[in-house]
């Protein structure tokens, strides 16, 4: 097992949900932080509680991965102790609305493009460099079983998450031999913000997404993660699809009256 003590860490989206789990699970294993995602007070209040309980150095900023400028500009300035990013865990997206696509709003979708495909493509494109450079790291994307199957009132999300795939496996392909490994880590239901997120704030829709079963949590998903990270430098998770007992695929789902 590859050891994470003091190896830099960076993650997107870490205010919330997976990214924030995938945070504290670094953290648990001795890694160093860059935890960025655009609401700022609640990462530097996870930051603050990381140092408290394992004395976690992080590095906190404002990052909203659809801004390309601003993408290009944090990486290029980050201060000279924290540039050899070690794992970068590509985890900001969303989803907007669950609908027929001819009836859908048009501007979840630039939404969901723009951060779940470009913003990961932009966050890569800057922090890649340095890896092959230095000839090791590691990308771990958050996909989804939506990047496996399509479902219904989800054409835009599912395409953003078969975007995903598509990227995971060709950037793979172009780092071969380099020493810089690429994984995939693709839940199906987790309950975090992401379905209030979805439902534009409407928490009791949220709800009921996981109504009668038992979702995954961010740790799930977390845990996952650091498994890939942690794997010794001739092995690597190429995809780990992981979903509820009570999820059979993006469709088939078991719920308890
Ligand atoms: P949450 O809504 O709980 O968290 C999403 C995170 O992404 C937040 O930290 C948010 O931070 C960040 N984010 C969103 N937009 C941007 C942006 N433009 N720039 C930077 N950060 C951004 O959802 P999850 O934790 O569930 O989602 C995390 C990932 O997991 C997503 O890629 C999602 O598609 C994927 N996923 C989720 C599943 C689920 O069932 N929950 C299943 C499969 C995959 P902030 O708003 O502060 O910027
Ligand atoms: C988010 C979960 O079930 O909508 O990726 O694909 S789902």
């Amino acid at each position: 097992m590859e050891s994470l003590k003091n190896k830099i860490v960076f993650i997107t989206g870490a205010s919330a949900g997976i990214g924030k789990a995938c945070a504290e699970a670094f953290a648990q294993e001795g890694a160093k932080l860059i935890l960025t995602a655009r609401r700022i007070e609640r990462i530097e209040a996870l930051a603050k509680e990381l140092k408290e309980k394992h004395g976690t150095e992080s590095l906190t900023f404002k990052l909203d991965v659809k801004n390309r400028k601003e993408v290009e500009e944090k990486i290029a300035g980050l201060p000279a102790e924290w540039q050899a990013v070690d794992i970068l865990v590509n985890n900001a997206g969303l989803g907007r609305g669950l609908n027929k696509l001819y009836e859908d709003n048009v501007d979840g979708w630039e939404e969901m493009i723009d951060t779940n495909v470009k913003g990961l493509l932009y966050v890569t494109r800057n922090l890649v460099p340095g890896m092959v450079e230095r000839g090791k790291g590691h990308v771990i994307n958050i996909g989804s079983i939506a990047g496996h199957e399509a479902y219904p009132k989800g054409s835009v999300y599912c395409a953003t998450k078969h975007a995903v795939a598509a990227i995971t496996r060709s950037l793979r392909m172009d780092l071969l031999g380099i020493g810089v490994r690429v994984s995939s880590v693709d839940p199906g239901m987790v309950e975090t913000e992401f379905s209030i997120v979805r439902f534009y704030g409407d928490e009791q829709k949220a709800k009921d997404v996981y109504k009668g079963l038992t979702p995954l949590s961010g740790q799930d998903i977390a845990e996952a993660v650091v498994f890939c990270a942690t794997r010794p430098p001739h092995a690597n998770i190429n995809e780990m699809i992981i979903m509820p007992s009570a999820q059979a695929n993006a469709f088939v789902v078991h719920r308890e009256e």
